[in-house]
């Protein structure tokens, strides 16, 4: 049979149609793919030599998606519903073979076929609610005729995939191979031929039908949405297009999930998210480092310090199957490290989070060990000891002394210079800044900060560390504090200011809270403990007056009891108390401030926009290579709400134009802290954005 298109191509296996689409890398669903399918599917069906058809993808996976890029543009048809349309009104059954991962328009796919087999290592899911939309491509109208109501909103509310066994025994596959995923699938037409059953999900009401008039199911995803992806649009529209589902006709539910997907494409949310998405995979991308530059096998590693964070480093290596010897100074402080892991994976066992391991084998991978020289064997070497670079060079030395020749010597210092560290050695070309961000077994960003002499080869290094123990890693230039923690300090710096001048910390933590970050400033400081800041202030003769009175009276936060807040015996949350108020109000009142009442909306603006302005300068200096480096920082890092798409993305949104403004006015008002850098000048009068900036 001839090529229908250069990315679909049709041929026969005996009696049965095979559709193969090759689109690579993920066999997304662009306009070129929409039409190629629709040619196949009318030949298939037309063709009088063929008995059934099995749709099947070259390459890594099945159909991953619709083409994310195309959502710029207005959708063409073929359109992905008029495709699924002519294979459910296909004569001879139409087989999906599903390997790698079938995913939003590509599960929609499958879905509108009269049949689903699959390898067993094959995922599945609809995960459109990551890019702030819903399924447009019926997903929400045939997922629960399949799986039934609650299964479909969990699956399509959370975005999570699910794997073939699970898929299965949901109602989504039919068959697991586990021979040759094609001949079996062949098989299987020819099978479903031979005794002529058809059947199309729009078809089924088994599944939905108890479901109908019942408000409970739906309640309980609102409930669910609204802790986990508060201030997102997409859900609550994917809860209304599953209600339909079983409310109404399925054609009227496919033109009212039509309607919602098409709004949400169009939306402010939708755009941040796709940015996320493409900004984390760009981030990966490191000019100079290519194919050809050499990776070292990472077989096994070595943690010093088991700290908290140390710990928490051991703990995402180990997950990832790394082997790693954790070393401290006292048998005390390791025991305590030890237990502290121990402590985290059960809770995470408890959940059900260990995937199949159990907390035993993860704690085998983990050797302790009081001496450095244990160090010796280990392909990466992470130092995650005291915040002080006297002690991290001396800590350094020794590395340079036991560390194999090769090994990557990596220190986790969330501010000091990489550079000079690198000093304490012999192979600066081997050290690396590796920074985790508390807890560093959940937290996803990993800084990996590239000091003058890192070499090429420890770079790429580290992306695929970074990879493979599942973060989400942003390589950054030295500097203090390098992206985040520089930014961060910005906003510290307005945070402690509008205190003085009339907020509380409540109220700076509530504007922040309702902008979509999971707490402020001020119950984060709680959280972290107050009291290392106060130790670093008194070492660099720094003053905070309030939080030194805070740590003064011994309110360190929460692991005291009492920080920014009061807190209740075995409660984490926070409680605003009328001490920390007096106190507030003297300490102004000694500086001389006359406190006045500041809206919430100058509180969002002193807050965000120096973090803008910094990272403008973070760019300016080459920390960050692009502004979508940075919002990956503080999505991943810091808590950033996705749908607002990072602070770089978040101030094209608004407009450079309006944002310079704004500085120039705050800067009036509240000196030289808002005095707009310079790239913001440009950009603004040249009328353009972040977005615009050429791309390394
Ligand atoms: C949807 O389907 C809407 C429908 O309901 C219907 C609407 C009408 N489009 O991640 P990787 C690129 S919404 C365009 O590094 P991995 C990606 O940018 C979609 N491009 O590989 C990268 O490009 P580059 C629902 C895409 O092996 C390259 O492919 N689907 C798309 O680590 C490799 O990607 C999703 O949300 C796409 N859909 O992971 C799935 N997907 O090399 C999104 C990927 O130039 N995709 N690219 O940087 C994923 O989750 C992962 O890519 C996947 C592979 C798990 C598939």
């Amino acid at each position: 049979m001839a090529e229908t298109a250069p990315l679909v191509r049709c041929d026969r296996s005996g009696d049965v149609a095979r559709i193969t689409i090759a689109n690579p890398p993920v066999n997304a669903l662009s306009h070129a793919v929409r039409s190629g399918i629709l040619a196949a599917v009318e030949a298939a069906d037309a063709d009088p030599e063929a008995v059934a058809i099995v749709l099947r993808c070259d390459g890594r996976t099945f159909v991953a998606g619709a083409d994310i890029t195309e959502f710029d543009r207005p959708a063409v048809e073929p359109v992905l519903s008029t495709v699924l349309a002519a294979i459910d009104a296909c004569r001879k059954p139409v087989v999906a073979a599903i390997h790698g991962t079938a995913l939003g328009g590509g599960l929609e796919l499958a879905l509108a076929c009269h049949w689903r087999v699959a390898v067993a290592g094959a995922r599945v899911g609809l995960p459109e609610v990551k890019l702030g939309i819903i399924p447009g491509g019926g997903g929400t109208q045939r997922l629960p005729r399949a799986v039934g109501v609650e299964k479909a909103l969990e699956m399509i509310t959370t975005g999570e995939m699910i794997g073939a066994a699970e898929a299965k025994e949901a109602g989504i596959i039919d068959a697991i191979v586990d021979g040759d995923l094609d001949d079996a699938a062949v098989a299987f037409a020819r099978a479903r031929a031979a005794d002529g059953a058809r059947p199309r999900l729009r078809d089924r009401e088994d599944r939905i039908a108890g479901a109908r008039g019942q408000d409970a199911p739906f309640a309980a995803a609102r409930a669910a949405m609204a802790r986990r992806a508060r201030g997102r649009q997409a859900p609550e529209y994917a809860i209304r297009a599953v209600q339909a589902a079983v409310e109404r006709p399925f054609d009227d539910g496919i033109a009212l999930e039509r309607e919602l997907c098409t709004e949400l494409k169009a939306s402010a949310q939708s755009r941040a998210q796709r940015h996320v998405f493409f900004a984390e995979r760009e981030a990966a991308k490191v000019p100079g480092i290519g194919r050809d530059t050499p990776v070292a096998r990472i077989e096994r590693a070595a943690v010093i310090g088991a700290g908290t964070m140390g710990g928490g480093i051991a703990m995402s290596l180990a997950a990832a199957g790394i082997p790693v010897v954790l070393v401290e100074t006292g048998q005390e402080a390791l025991d305590r490290g030890l237990a502290t892991i121990r402590r985290n994976w059960e809770a995470t066992a408890r959940r059900g989070g260990l995937g199949g391991a159990t907390v035993d084998e993860r704690m085998a991978r983990i050797r302790p060990s009081l001496a450095l020289a244990d160090i010796a064997d280990a392909d990466l070497v992470i130092e995650a000891v005291f915040e002080d670079t006297g002690i991290k060079k001396t800590v350094f030395a020794e590395m340079d002394r036991h560390a194999r020749p090769g090994a990557i010597l990596a220190t986790n210092t969330s501010t000091l210079d990489v550079d000079d560290i690198a000093t304490a050695t012999a192979r600066p070309e081997s050290v690396v800044g590796l920074h985790f961000f508390s807890p560093a077994n959940i937290m996803k960003l990993l800084e990996i900060v590239r000091g003058r002499a890192t070499s090429p080869s420890v770079v790429a290094t580290s992306l695929a560390v970074a990879k493979r123990i599942g973060k989400v890693p942003v390589v950054v230039g030295v500097c203090d504090g390098f992206v985040g923690n520089r930014m961060l300090r910005a906003r510290g710096r307005q945070a402690e200011r509008l205190v003085m001048e009339g907020a509380l910390p409540q109220q700076v933590d509530r504007v922040l809270y309702d902008f979509g970050f999971p707490m402020g400033p001020y119950a984060m400081g709680d959280l972290a403990g107050l009291d290392i800041g106060w130790r670093i202030r008194r070492e660099k003769g720094l003053v905070s007056p309030v939080a030194d009175r805070l740590c003064e009276m011994g309110r360190f936060g929460q692991k005291t009891g009492a920080g920014w807040y009061r807190y209740e015996a075995a409660s984490r949350s926070p409680i605003p108390d009328p001490a920390v108020e007096a106190i507030i109000l003297e300490e102004a009142a000694r500086a001389g401030i006359a406190r006045r009442a500041i809206d919430d909306g100058e509180i969002l603006d002193r807050l965000l926009l120096p973090m803008v302005n910094e990272g403008a300068r973070i760019l300016e200096e080459g920390i960050a290579l692009r502004p979508g480096d940075i919002d990956i920082v503080w999505v991943h890092g810091y808590g950033w709400p996705v749908q607002e798409g990072g602070p770089m993305h978040w101030a094209d949104a608004r407009g450079l134009g309006a944002i310079r403004d704004r500085l120039l006015e705050l800067q009036h008002q509240h000196g030289d802290d808002f005095r707009p850098a310079a790239l913001i000048e440009r950009l603004a009068a040249e009328g353009k954005g972040f977005r615009d900036l050429p791309r390394p």
